[in-house]
């Protein structure tokens, strides 16, 4: 109760707190609670352009209805920087329904470096990817392809050759790849959320009813390929 009421003061400064980072790296780095926790990103967010209070309600939904079905699994939302705006949204909303906030919270930092860099153990970490499973394109696909080095692309090859939006694949990682090496992470799930950018293939010209459904339905199936993997 006590880490949720100082989260609720951070949230009003719209900033995420630094000490929940420190808290929650404290109680979990070790490798049994690892193996129980995924570590996923924003799905669509950025360059996909994905309205974030829209994303927050999303991501909070398909989490608290995850936890009420697996009750020994965790689910960290990551993001890059401590004043991520989706962090706070998704806070805020946790701490209005209830969500048991050691099973599911927020986490600032690079996906990549969890172990290393937050003192935070993950064995199972999600990916904002495109839907031809290429490396590159910037944003967290092109992070996890570049640390989890050339293995990850041979595997993914072996696991799909493409995804449509709302789908995601589990690619187990090749013990030979610096990601499972430095970080321990085992498996990667390529998740392809909606997208309302443009630029991109598959664009819903801003069709939030169509939209939504695929970002719920792209969290529910990432949830699900996890929940499979820790069974
Ligand atoms: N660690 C944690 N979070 C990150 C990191 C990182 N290293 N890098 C970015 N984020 P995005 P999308 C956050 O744009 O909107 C790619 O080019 C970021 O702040 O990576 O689903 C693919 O190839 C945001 O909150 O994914 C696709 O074509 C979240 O990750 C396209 O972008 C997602 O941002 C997918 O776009």
């Amino acid at each position: 109760v006590e880490a949720r009421s100082t989260c609720s003061m951070e949230v009003q400064k719209g900033l995420n707190d630094k000490k929940e980072n420190e808290d929650h790296a404290k109680e979990s780095d070790s490798d049994y609670v690892g193996s129980r926790t995924l570590a996923f990103p924003s799905i669509s967010t950025a360059d996909f352009q994905f309205d974030l209070d829209r994303a927050s309600d999303i991501i909070v939904d398909t989490a608290a209805d995850f936890l009420q079905k697996f009750d020994d699994l965790r689910l960290v939302l990551v993001d890059l920087s401590e004043k991520s705006r989706i962090l706070s949204l998704v806070n805020e909303k946790a701490y209005k329904k209830s969500v048991d906030g050691n099973r599911f919270f927020t986490f600032v930092g690079d996906i990549t470096q969890l172990h290393t860099r937050g003192g935070l153990q993950c064995s199972v970490i999600a990916n904002a990817a495109n839907w031809r499973l290429k490396p590159g394109g910037g944003g967290v696909n092109a992070a996890i392809f570049n640390a989890a080095g050339e293995s990850l692309q041979h595997a993914t090859k072996k696991s799909a050759d493409a995804l449509r939006p709302g789908t995601s694949v589990v690619v187990p990682l090749p013990s030979v790849s610096p990601l499972q090496q430095r970080e321990g992470v085992t498996h990667v799930i390529h998740v392809l959320g909606p997208n309302m950018n443009p630029m991109r293939p598959d664009y819903l010209k801003n069709d939030y009813a169509k939209g939504c459904k695929i970002l719920h339905e792209a969290y529910n199936s990432l949830f699900g390929n996890f929940a499979s993997i820790a069974q």
